[in-house]
């Protein structure tokens, strides 16, 4: 379906543009409970938004050897979803309900990259392969009836910094579709991997992802999976090293500072994308797992997904959640299209506009929709091995 999609008033939007408004940069307070049958709640039960303390399973320990570039995600039982009262512009300025409530959940132990899966990594995985990624790939006129000729072209979605303030309800003020823009090319045709190695590989759409997984032997976590890992074993902390944004005046993740979009202080070091492991690992030896680039986690989103799982857990705890089905995804922002999770925050994301970087929040997009700000990481099962 990527890239384009014809809105009710004739006028070709940019579907892939739309799609990672919407998971990262909602472009209209979203409608939360215009569908019938959503059980968002608009407000917590009395005692139900509280974290109990995570709990690592004694017995869950881990195999070796350890797989190169994975770290070891014990089992255990963890207070999953995110309270944090404040209101955000990409979240529909709303408060973060879809992260909520707070319920219990177990998952059991399993390995996970230490870091976002590398250009380098990416390039092994191609030149075996001989892969295409969906953004390489010329869009099919029947897949976009109605799109105008000149407007099928393979690319992806850039962030392109105003010179300017601009009303921040606009997404479509900072990204733009370019032609040509591809994991090869991050931000257009003239642009390269040289030097970039390390980096996160990007405009990765989530069958990309998949493909990747699948030729490495992994697959994608899931999200109860992804947070319980980005958590390091600790409880209810908002970011993934504990409860406040800078430690002794540093920052510990790849975000961004100043005034979103226009000015970027890059007070981190990195006005862009960082190497991977550019800062401090989470007690689990997991790097980025806050900021830098978003990472695909195979749930399809649903704003309420965790009182629905609490539900049919009869109240207890939730075991090995996997999400909800691919008929039953929802996005309020844009109803229709199923979209899949996605965690993690970019180093697009800050505190003045989204706050998605805090570890128990969501985002999610569609999944043929890649751009320069998201990729992923694998997960492996012992049984895999
Ligand atoms: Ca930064
Ligand atoms: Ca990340």
């Amino acid at each position: 379906m990527n890239p384009f999609t014809i809105r009710p008033a004739g006028v070709v939007v940019l579907f892939a543009v739309i799609g990672i408004l919407s998971a990262t940069f909602a472009v209209s307070p979203p409608a939360m409970l215009s569908r019938p049958g959503l059980s968002v709640p608009s407000a917590a039960p009395e005692g139900a938004d509280r974290y109990l303390p995570t709990v690592i399973d004694s017995a869950s320990v881990a195999p070796t050897p350890a797989p190169e570039g994975m770290a070891w995600i014990p089992g255990g039982e963890f207070s999953m979803g995110s309270s944090d009262p404040r209101r955000e512009l990409c979240g529909g300025n709303e408060p973060m309900e879809d992260a909520r409530p707070i319920h219990r959940v177990s998952v059991g132990g399993f390995w996970m990259d230490r870091t976002e899966v590398t250009n380098a990594e990416f390039a092994r995985f191609v030149a075996a392969t001989g892969y295409v990624t969906f953004a390489e790939k010329v869009p099919r006129p029947e897949d976009y009836p109605g799109a105008p000729p000149e407007m099928l072209v393979a690319g992806s979605i850039v962030f392109v910094q105003p010179r300017e303030p601009v009303p921040l309800g606009n997404a479509l003020r900072w990204w733009r579709y370019v032609p040509g823009a591809n994991w090869r090319h991050p931000t257009g045709p003239a642009s390269n991997l040289t030097g970039r190695d390390r980096e996160p590989v990007v405009h990765i759409a989530y069958a990309d992802a998949e493909a990747y997984a699948a030729w490495a032997g992994k697959r994608l976590p899931t999200e109860a999976e992804w947070e319980f890992a980005a958590r390091g074993g600790l409880t209810g902390q908002r970011y993934t090293w504990g409860a406040d944004l800078t430690v002794e005046g540093k920052w510990l993740a790849n975000i961004w500072q100043g005034a979103f979009p226009h000015q970027n202080d890059a007070g981190d070091g990195y006005t862009g994308i960082a190497p991977v492991a550019s800062f401090p690992a989470n007690a689990y030896g997991l790097f980025d797992m806050s900021g830098n680039v978003w990472e695909w986690c195979s749930d399809w989103y649903r704003p309420d997904a965790y009182a629905l799982a609490v539900k049919a857990a009869g109240g207890g705890v939730v075991r090995d959640p996997r999400g909800v089905a691919q008929s039953e995804s929802y996005d309020p922002a844009e109803p229709g299209m199923a979209k899949r999770v996605q965690r993690s925050g970019s180093f697009l994301c800050t505190d003045q506009y989204c706050t998605r970087y805090m570890v128990g929040t969501r985002g999610k997009g569609a999944p043929d929709t890649g751009s320069n700000h998201a990729g992923f990481r694998c997960v492996q099962d012992v049984a895999k091995r």
